[in-house]
């Protein structure tokens, strides 16, 4: 391979593992941004349930019969992380400068005391998973999917004195899937296996570790997940530390910026999959502030709006602002800015079931958004089809306001008011942000319905661009491989339709938008 030098990232998901390696080329200024990525070389995915079948995941954790465990055997991902470098070929793994991670985030996993020397002496003649299987300390990792740790946020948020003040501290306040809780839950129902670690890693930092063949540091951006880090001082909080479990201080190496270079390639993959002696190890860091760099989201007031099965906003803040109301998160992304993120359970799902509800497909219920005018002349609805996480709802609600039924008679102004309900919501539950959006990239499923993009424009006040992009988080990891704070602009995926607001829309929900939330107010209590 000639031309640029050339980065790979890898992106450690939910289902699979993406190997990606992307070519950036100087542009022969001196300014950081002045290098630009110019495309993706090579790319390697290995899907856990079906190609790695012996771990026996489904959706790529191990099944069982409590909806509430979310485990994964970590040695899956190291077996998955062979696979894909041994898919990508010397030629590509020969070309590598620089390597970084991006993880699902919160996951944990567990390293008793001998591990830091045994990862600075991994053979290449077994596999990564054979040598790290008795480095762990705890058979199974704890994912994002876990909510088995309710008891623990309680007892964690009461310590640091309610959840306005654990969002204070922390930049969320306490959740089941978030790491603290998860390590609590394990200190107190396995103290044996908690007096036996010696090192609390997440997804993103255990794969580093492997990689770089020492135990690799935290990074801000995914230790921001963990309600342990103090999101202003970029420390690890000691009142937090103390309120989730004994010892935790002594087990998390200090956390460090995002573009930290912790190391090279460990001789293992020099060995075995030709990588240089030279190539540089980046901090791994979280998937979503990965996928922010992924679509090229750069500067404070840019967001990323994702449209799939939940609807997810999140984007850039100039400063650390923390929701009083406790529902949103802030991480930090790649550049060191705070990032913001709120999540919907209630996004495609709600509104396939409208779709549904009235027997339509999805360009008829686009002529029903086209026929009905903004605003929808006053019906509203809460669309709180399944439990809401943002403001939490626990059971499902729908709240039909102004006279809005669910005959068919309704039937198109239901479709209206369930995309305006959405984005009303999204409205109204990011104001907290404090960063007025100057530019929405749109992606996800929903993101090719211009119908959609347009009501969410007039009710966001802000442009929204849509892009496809697939594998944005291993671009995002590729792209910080440089080791950049800012890092150059990736070949942005596939543009679809862009839409402005309009003025007379956007007035029309702007006085609509203290109506629902007082709504909001009233039926989330
Ligand atoms: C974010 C979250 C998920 C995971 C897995 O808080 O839980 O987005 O990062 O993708």
């Amino acid at each position: 391979m000639s031309g640029g030098a050339f980065y790979l990232g890898i992106d450690v998901g939910t289902q699979s593992l993406t190997a990606l390696l992307v070519e950036v080329t100087p542009a022969g200024g001196d300014g950081d941004s002045d290098d630009r990525a110019r495309g993706i070389v090579a790319r390697a995915g290995v899907r856990y349930d079906s190609e790695l079948p012996a771990y026996g995941t489904v959706n790529g954790q191990l099944p069982g019969d409590d909806p509430a465990i979310g485990r994964v055997p970590p040695c899956m991902w190291l077996d998955a992380l062979d696979l894909a470098l041994h898919r990508l070929g010397p030629e590509a793994c020969q070309a590598v400068r620089g390597v970084s991670v991006s993880g699902q985030q919160h996951g944990s996993v567990y390293l008793a005391a001998g591990a830091k020397r045994a990862l600075a002496a991994l053979t290449p003649d077994r596999s990564l998973a054979q040598q790290v299987e008795p480095l762990l300390s705890r058979a199974e990792a704890p994912i994002w999917t876990d909510s088995s740790t309710t008891q623990e946020c309680a007892e964690i948020r009461h310590a640091l004195g309610g959840a306005a003040a654990t969002a204070e501290l922390t930049g969320s306040d306490t959740f089941e899937r978030f790491t603290g809780p998860q390590v609590r839950r394990f200190a107190r129902t396995d103290p044996e296996a908690w007096a036996d670690t010696a090192h609390v890693c997440l997804v993103s930092s255990f794969v580093t570790s492997v990689l770089t063949g020492r135990v690799a540091p935290i990074d801000h951006g995914d230790g921001s997940g963990m309600n342990l880090l103090d999101i202003r001082r970029l420390e690890w909080s000691g009142a937090a530390m103390t309120a989730t479990a004994e010892g935790l201080d002594r087990r998390l190496a200090p956390p460090c910026p995002p573009w930290t270079i912790v190391g090279k390639i460990a001789p293992y993959f020099v060995s075995r999959y030709g990588l240089p002696a030279s190539a540089q190890v980046v901090a791994g860091s979280g998937d979503n502030p990965c996928s922010l760099v992924g679509v090229g989201v750069r500067e404070p007031g840019e967001a990323v709006l994702s449209l799939g099965t939940s609807d997810t906003y999140f984007g850039l803040l100039k400063e650390v602002a923390v929701d009083p109301d406790a529902n949103g998160h802030v991480f930090i992304a790649p550049s060191g800015h705070p990032m913001s993120l709120i999540c919907f359970r209630n996004g495609s799902l709600a509104r396939e079931a409208v779709r549904d509800r009235y027997g339509l497909d999805w360009p008829a219920f686009d002529a029903a958004l086209r026929a009905t005018p903004p605003g929808n002349d006053g019906l509203m609805m809460l669309p709180w089809f399944e439990p809401e996480i943002v403001p939490r709802v626990a059971s499902p609600r729908v709240v039909r306001l102004g006279g809005l039924t669910d005959g068919p008679e309704h039937a198109a102004r239901n479709c209206r008011a369930v995309v305006e309900g959405q984005f009303l919501s999204m409205r109204l539950n990011s104001e907290w942000m404090a960063t007025r959006p100057t530019r929405i990239v749109a992606t996800g499923g929903g993101s090719r319905n211009r119908e959609l993009l347009q009501i969410a424009a007039d009710v966001l006040g802000c442009r929204v661009e849509s892009l496809e992009v697939s594998d944005g988080a291993a671009l995002g990891a590729a792209l910080r491989a440089t080791g950049r704070r800012i890092c150059p602009l990736p070949p942005i995926g596939e543009p679809g339709p862009s839409v402005e607001p309009r003025p007379e829309a956007a007035a029309i929900y702007d006085a609509m938008l203290p109506r629902y939330a007082e709504a909001q107010r009233l039926a989330a209590g």
